[in-house]
């Protein structure tokens, strides 16, 4: 028996039966906001899934255990114990879990979960991806090689300009991930919805997303497919506010010499703080309406399952 990981059971009943299910990551939840918003947000999003007919997954590692559907008390211990529990990639799984530890999974270490339990559909805010300064420091995301080799559709709201957006777009094109704007032709940058950087394609519907990603699977296409989704208008950020934001956090990062896998969190925490919790409310909106259309594209997946067959 494999004791690394635990699928629930509503949500191996649902993959069984071709019910749509939607994963949710959960660094977001330690490291991406903070306590109670951090639980209130994951508990809200859990809901929107089921309002929307479909199973939430929401991925972490408890007591060394690969936990694919956490339960709500799950959900509030992670949130409770926030950055002290450890960020989890793709390469932290193995130690953490035979430390019997718990771990918060970002976007490349939901993926693989996904891609262990068969869950097509993943839902997140941000991706990480290649910063800055990573033509000198080598800093690019795990999440991006990820994408490269796990077959999941995650629908994420772009990614944040503390990140080089262009390099970003760069090294998903090599790593043959096709990037889809949902009704925009433009990357969005997270808190805002332009970047200044085109997407490879624009599909205007769930089904239209659903069908490419059927259609790469049946190609035999290894990977993911990355789905932007850009954050509602009435709570987008205004754009030169934010960027004056980033870029003093930026400066901070740099000053104090963080690096490596304390980064991306040490951005975020300094870019609510300094906006005074604006860009946090914009965050957790943007997150729901990634998991509104991430049910939308999953529900598509299942009708297209039962014709293929
Ligand atoms: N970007 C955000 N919010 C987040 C993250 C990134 O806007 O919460 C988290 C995600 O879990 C993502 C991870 O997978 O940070 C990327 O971290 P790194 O850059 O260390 O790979
Ligand atoms: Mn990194």
């Amino acid at each position: 028996m494999n004791t690394c990981v635990r699928i629930s059971e509503y949500v191996s009943k649902a993959l069984k039966e071709n019910r749509p299910v939607v994963a949710l990551e959960s660094t977001i939840i330690s490291h991406g906001m903070p306590y109670p918003q951090n639980v209130q947000t994951a508990n809200t999003v859990e809901q929107i899934v089921r309002d929307a007919g479909c199973v939430p997954a929401t991925v972490a590692i408890i007591g060394g255990v690969l936990v694919i559907g956490c339960s709500l008390e799950e959900i509030e211990y992670l949130g409770r114990k926030g950055t002290s529990v450890t960020k989890v990639s793709r390469r932290d799984m193995p130690v953490v879990i035979a430390q019997k530890a718990d771990g918060a999974t970002t976007v490349a270490g939901t993926m693989y979960a996904c891609k262990l339990a068969g869950i097509s559909v993943f839902a997140t805010g941000g991706i990480g991806g290649a910063h800055r300064n990573s033509d000198r420091t080598m800093d690019i995301s795990a999440d991006l090689d990820e994408l490269q080799q796990s077959d999941v559709a995650v629908v994420c709201a772009g990614a944040k300009s503390i990140l080089d957006i262009g390099l970003t777009l760069e090294c998903l094109e090599t790593r043959g991930v096709p990037v889809i704007g949902y009704r925009t032709e433009e990357m969005p940058a997270f808190y805002t919805r332009e970047s200044g950087y085109k997407v490879d394609y624009k599909l205007d519907s769930a089904a239209e997303i659903a069908k490419a990603y059927v259609a790469k699977r049946q190609l035999g296409l290894q990977g993911g497919m990355l789905i932007v989704n850009p954050i509602p208008s009435e709570y987008a950020m205004n754009g030169k506010y934010i960027d004056e934001n980033i870029r003093r956090a930026l400066t901070e990062a740099d000053e104090l010499g963080i690096s490596g896998k304390n980064i991306t969190p040490f951005l975020l925490d300094k870019i609510q703080k300094l906006t005074g919790g604006k860009s946090l409310a914009a965050n957790i909106q943007l997150v729901y309406n990634n998991a509104r259309l991430a049910c939308a594209i999953a529900k598509e997946i299942c009708v297209l399952n039962k014709t293929e067959k």
